[in-house]
């Protein structure tokens, strides 16, 4: 069987960066090509090849791919809840078409697996707010959250009708350290940690109960891996999967901060993200993945805040 040979599109964002590498330990780094539209990202310099593209152009994606000899596509290129709501229009073209010329490459050229994530943000109001299910009402609000739920039946389509093996995981929020991200609700997750270590202090864009799911990036990488690692015949679910870590509100990851740094106060001033969040559910029952393909979160709201401010401290002195 020929060697799986990866294009990771969107590389430079804040999953791109660290699926890329994750991905070049295992597959090997001329294995993994990492693209974007912008430059590369510094921490992915010196560790395998990088090229320069816009996922919206299908023929130079194609040529890409063909040239290349890609058999397996992660494409991360979106426009995220907070960002879209700025500018609907572009979140559309970019988070369907986008998709859209990833899955017809795919089915032309026979590719061996696709990777698209979605995200919580396909829940709304009529969702359940606790323990939300796999299968249940669901009426996103936002041009995001329409744009994932969309996405995941053209991915469904996809796979009942041609055979691509694209598989998906609905993220929650994803709280890391290496890179910075990229315009979503759940942003004030990683903002606290910049504050608390330059400032001592936070101002939170949403109000201090809050709750929502959340992942710190090591899970969330490694269920990104093991979903797609795992033997198709256990991919039972070809929308997206539910996928949790934890969930908090501001007031209990802040209380968890001062833990670390004394003195550590939050303010709240709830903006135009409070809506979205308010729209999203609180918690999220991953009990189809668990039983499908095996997934178990590791790091909860003290073990991520441990580990987020061992490595921050390394970096910031
Ligand atoms: P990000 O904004 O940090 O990164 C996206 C990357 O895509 C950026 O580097 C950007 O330059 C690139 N990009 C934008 N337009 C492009 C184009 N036309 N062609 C090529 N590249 C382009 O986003 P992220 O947080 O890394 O999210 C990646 C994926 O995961 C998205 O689909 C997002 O919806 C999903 N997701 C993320 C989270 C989260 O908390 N980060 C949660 C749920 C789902
Ligand atoms: C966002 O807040 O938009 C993302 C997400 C949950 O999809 N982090």
């Amino acid at each position: 069987m020929q060697k799986d040979k990866i294009l990771v599109i969107g590389a430079s964002g804040q999953i791109g960066v660290e699926l890329t590498l994750a991905l070049r330990k295992i597959y090997g780094n001329n294995n993994v090509v990492a693209s974007d539209l912008r430059e590369q990202n510094p921490l992915l310099e010196g560790t395998g090849p990088y090229v320069s593209l816009d996922v919206m152009n299908k023929e130079m994606l194609h040529v890409q791919v063909i040239r290349q000899n890609i058999t397996q596509i992660y494409l991360l290129a979106a426009i995220l809840s907070a960002t879209g709501e700025k500018n609907p229009g572009l979140a559309w073209h970019l988070n369907m078409q986008g998709l859209l010329n990833v899955l017809d490459i795919a089915k032309e050229e026979k590719l061996h697996k696709v990777y698209w994530p979605s995200s919580i943000a396909v829940f709304g109001p009529t969702s359940p707010k606790q323990n939300c299910p796999q299968q249940t009402i669901i009426e996103p609000i936002t041009v995001y959250g329409i744009s994932k739920y969309a996405g995941e039946f053209w991915c469904n389509y996809y796979f009942q009708r041609f055979g691509v093996d694209v598989r998906s995981l609905r993220y929650p929020g994803l709280i890391s350290y290496k890179s910075a991200p990229g315009g979503g609700t759940t942003d004030y997750a990683v903002e606290i940690f910049h504050d608390a270590l330059e400032d001592k202090k936070y101002e939170c864009f949403l109000r201090e109960d809050t709750y929502l799911p959340m992942m710190y990036m090591p899970d969330a990488i490694r269920a990104t891996i093991e979903l797609m690692e795992a033997p198709a015949e256990k991919i039972k679910v070809r929308t997206s999967y539910n996928v949790s870590g934890m969930s908090f509100s501001p007031k209990e990851i802040g209380e968890e901060i001062k833990q670390h740094i004394p003195g550590f106060s939050i303010s709240y001033k709830p903006d135009y993200r409070q809506a979205i969040a308010d729209s999203w559910p609180q918690s999220i029952d991953d009990s189809v993945a668990r039983k499908d393909w095996g997934w178990k979160e590791e790091f909860d709201l003290a073990a991520m805040t441990k580990d987020m401010f061992d490595n921050l401290g390394k970096t910031k002195g």
